[in-house]
């Protein structure tokens, strides 16, 4: 990859225009004129530590206006921009790859306005997922998106990846509960499309480009999101079973016993339990030791009927032998607890060194086939093992949300080495296009998985999307190297 040399490298010129028209403190400035005033290092690497960009430049806008005037000055003087939020995404789109100026959105982080009646929250871009989930709970709703970075991700991140998530299962998938979209075109064009609407059937609904654009096409600077109520109750269960066969059974029967209350079901396996274990320190939830486990979570309106029906599930799932052990959690710390054996394991899988991670759509009967030939063809090489001269991997894990079919095949390494990398790529993309599946289920293309993107999309439809991309962005400003 080469840096294009359409693109204006940064002068002192450039760099006074943005610290008049923000301000000094909205701009982390490094190398280009004396007065360096923060450090820009986070803002050059991603949340892996995989990709590091060399940034002089991290601009934070403090409002849509603002965002709309970077952004032309950007479009007119040729300089390339990648759009960031929280930082935590998993496929190196939010940093620069060369020299890219970053527009970081944590200054937009004003909640506009919520509807109790309707359930409609609007905000900033760069309010963190967890604040607006607490601004919601204590007003007796949730923002219809969880997940294990919710700490520090962002709702324009979130938007701009299509995040999943833990919740989906029963809250659907953002360009659902998206009603409106406020972003900024690169040539400063302010689209206002913050509709609070649940219907508009007005012509193309082209907020959705958006939604998973991954900041090819514009800057999301506020969202309107339907949010659901705050469930009065909620159960959190834990179990261990035999066989994947097992698991697809007890999914199907959790459907059935559980209907309209279930609300996440997670699969674990044991390699990804032992990798918690050993990094937490830990004791496991369950005493044995099983090949697969779940995680199923209720949400409903009422405890004793949601609780009546877990138990009628569990003591199904028991007698018939679809699980092998099970715990019931009995407050919310043994909820959370039960929890962290499952968003824990991102975090924990990083402990060696590097991580490959594939994040993909199968068809649900065919799932958990992918790990198991994926650590064999790891093992027939002779790649995993304990000893770390011989053995750059540590092991290979599949855990994800199967109530979405999405699988995360993750394979933790104690340096990232090319001849696992071969081992790898193309083998996982061509195991997952032959079932017609996904390459990128949820956490996009980015940069990691630029190449890739003919596994699951035609050539007409990349072609398509070209178009799409030179229509919003004509000069090719928007997060360029990505992957369109
Ligand atoms: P960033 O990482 O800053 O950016 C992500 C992409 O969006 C980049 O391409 C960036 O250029 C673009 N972007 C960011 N903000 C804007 C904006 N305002 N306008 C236009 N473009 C923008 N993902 C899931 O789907 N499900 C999960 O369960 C999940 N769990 C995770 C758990 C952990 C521990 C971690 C580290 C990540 C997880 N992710 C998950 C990845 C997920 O994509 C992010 O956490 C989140 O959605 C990204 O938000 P962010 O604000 O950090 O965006
Ligand atoms: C999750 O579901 C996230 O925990 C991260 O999507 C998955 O690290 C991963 O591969
Ligand atoms: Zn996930």
């Amino acid at each position: 990859l080469q840096r294009d040399s359409r693109f204006a490298k940064l002068t002192e010129e450039h760099v006074n225009y943005f610290k008049d028209l923000l301000g000094k403190d909205s701009a982390v400035i490094d190398g280009v004129s004396q007065d360096a005033t923060d450090d820009i290092e986070p803002f050059n690497s991603d949340w892996m530590r995989k990709f590091r960009g060399h940034t002089k430049l991290v601009l934070k806008p403090g409002s849509t206006e603002e965002v709309s005037k970077v952004l032309k000055y950007c479009n007119d003087n040729m300089l390339a921009v990648v759009p960031q939020g929280g930082n935590s995404g998993l496929v190196g789109g939010s940093v620069p790859v060369f020299d890219e100026i970053v527009i970081n959105t944590a200054r937009m982080n004003q909640i506009r306005s919520f509807d109790e009646a309707s359930g409609i929250f609007v905000a900033d871009a760069g309010v963190i997922l967890e604040t607006a989930d607490s601004y919601l709970q204590e007003r007796n709703h949730i923002f219809p998106l969880d997940l294990g970075a919710k700490g520090s991700c962002q709702i324009g991140g979130n938007v701009s990846t299509n995040a999943g998530g833990l919740r989906l299962l029963r809250y659907g998938s953002l360009h659902g509960n998206v009603l409106g979209i406020e972003a900024v075109l690169p040539d400063g064009t302010i689209v206002d499309d913050l509709s609070k609407l649940r219907k508009n059937n007005t012509g193309y609904d082209l907020k959705q480009l958006f939604i998973g654009a991954e900041g090819t096409i514009g800057i999301v600077t506020g969202i309107s999101i339907i949010c659901p109520q705050k469930p009065q109750a909620v159960n959190v269960a834990f179990f261990g079973v035999e066989s994947y066969e097992k698991l697809q059974r007890a999914f199907r029967d959790a459907k059935g016993y559980l209907s309209e209350v279930l609300s996440a079901f997670e699969l674990m396996d044991g390699s990804s339990q032992q990798v918690v274990n050993s990094v937490t320190g830990k004791k496991h939830p369950l005493e044995g030791e099983y090949p697969f486990y779940c995680l199923i979570e209720t949400n409903g309106s009422n405890s004793e009927h949601d609780a009546a029906k877990l138990e009628a599930f569990l003591e199904h799932a028991m007698s018939e032998e679809i699980v092998a052990d099970g715990v019931l959690a009995q407050d919310e710390t043994q909820m959370r607890t039960l929890w962290s054996w499952r968003e824990g394991i991102t975090e924990c899988l990083g402990h060696w060194g590097g991580v490959y991670k594939y994040d993909l759509s199968i068809p649900l009967s065919d799932l958990y086939q992918l790990v198991e030939d994926t650590r064999e063809r790891l093992n027939s090489a002779g790649v995993i093992g304990d000893d770390p001269e011989k053995h750059p991997v540590v092991t290979v894990v599949g855990y994800g949300h199967m109530g979405d079919s999405n699988l995360h095949l993750n394979i933790s390494t104690r340096r990232f080495d090319k001849e696992v990398e071969q081992l790898l790529e193309p083998f996982v993309y061509e195991w997952v296009a032959k079932r017609n599946g996904s390459i990128s289920a949820e956490h996009g293309l980015g940069l990691t998985k630029k190449p890739f993107i003919g596994y699951s999309r035609s050539d007409t439809m990349i072609g398509l999307m070209k178009q799409i991309k030179n229509l919003y962005d004509p000069k090719g400003i928007m997060n360029p190297y990505k992957y369109i």
